[in-house]
C-alpha cells in the first residue's frame, strides 16, 4: 500500500484527475491512498500563506510555517518528502520506479515566485517534470501520481502491465489500428487482418523498431535487443535508404 499526501494552495486542482483510470483503480482497489491537505488550514490565518521576498522584487513567497506545521502532521519515519519545483531532478521512468517502491509519498506543491528557501531543510528530494515554466508544482504531482500509480498492483488491470510500457521495454510501441478497414483511402496493414499471430508479432516487433529507429534512435543504444531485432534493424536499415 502507497500513501501519498499533497500539500498544496489548490486541493480541488487533484479531485477530478484523482478519480479516472489508474489512480483511481489504484485507489479503489485500497493500493494507494491519497489525502490533500489545504496549506491555508495550517496559515495563522487562511491570508498569512505567502508574503514579500525579503530584498525586494516582484512576486510572492510561500512562508515556510504553514509548510512545517503540515509536513509536523503527516509525516512519519517512513515518508519521502518530495517539493515539486523547476529547479529538481527531472523525472524519469527509472525515477518513477523508485518512488513507486516506497510506502509514504509528500508532496509539497510550491505556487507564486516559490517556496522559502528554509523549507528544503525538510525536504528530501526536489523533482521538476522537465524543462519548461508551470504556474505551480500541481500538474507535477498529478504527473508524478499518474506514472507512480500505473506501478501500484492491479491499478491497470488483468490485460495491461507496466512492464509492458515502451520505457520498460526500451522501445517505441508499435503502431496501433482499429476499424473501419479503410478510412478516407487509407488501409489497415494487410498483415493484421491474416490472423497469423506469428507474423502478426514479427510485423509488430519490426514496426517498432522502425519507429524507434526513426524517431528516437539514442533508445536503441541502451534497449535489449535480441539476435531477431538486430535482423530486422539490418532489413529496415536497407528498406529506408532505399526510400
Ligand atoms: C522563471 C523564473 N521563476 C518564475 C518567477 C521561477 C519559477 C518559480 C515557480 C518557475 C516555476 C515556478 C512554478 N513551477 C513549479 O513549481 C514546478 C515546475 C515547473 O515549473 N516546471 C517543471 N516542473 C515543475 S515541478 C514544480
Amino acid at each position: 500500500m502507497m500513501r501519498i499526501d499533497i500539500l498544496t494552495l489548490f486541493p480541488e486542482f487533484f479531485e477530478f484527475p484523482l478519480q479516472i483510470g489508474p489512480m483511481a483503480k489504484a485507489r479503489e482497489l485500497g493500493v494507494l491512498k491519497v489525502y490533500l491537505h489545504d496549506l491555508r488550514k495550517f496559515a495563522d490565518s487562511p491570508k498569512e500563506v505567502d508574503d514579500y521576498p525579503f530584498g525586494g522584487g516582484a512576486g510572492m513567497v510561500l512562508k515556510p510555517e504553514p509548510i512545517k506545521r503540515a509536513l509536523d502532521a503527516v509525516r512519519t519515519p517512513e515518508s519521502h518528502v518530495i517539493l515539486l519545483s523547476a529547479q529538481g531532478d527531472t523525472l524519469n521512468h527509472r525515477l518513477v520506479k523508485e518512488l513507486a517502491q516506497r510506502p509514504h509519498l509528500i508532496l509539497i506543491c510550491g505556487r507564486y515566485k516559490g517556496v522559502d528557501e528554509r523549507v528544503l531543510h525538510w525536504v528530501d528530494q526536489e523533482i521538476s517534470i522537465g524543462d519548461y515554466v508551470l504556474s505551480g508544482g500541481e500538474p507535477a504531482a498529478l504527473v508524478l501520481i499518474d506514472a507512480v500509480a500505473r506501478w501500484l498492483p492491479g491499478a491497470l488491470g488483468d490485460q495491461d502491465s507496466a512492464l509492458t510500457d515502451s520505457f520498460e521495454t526500451g522501445i517505441l510501441d508499435a503502431p496501433l489500428y482499429t476499424r473501419p478497414r479503410v478510412f478516407e483511402g487509407l488501409e489497415v496493414p494487410e498483415v493484421l487482418l491474416s490472423g497469423d499471430h506469428e507474423k502478426i508479432r514479427r510485423w509488430r516487433r519490426k514496426e517498432a523498431l522502425r519507429k524507434t529507429w526513426k524517431k528516437r534512435p539514442d533508445l536503441l543504444k541502451t534497449a535489449r535487443l535480441s539476435p531477431e531485432d538486430y535482423k530486422l534493424l539490418k532489413e529496415i536499415e536497407q528498406e529506408e535508404s532505399g526510400r
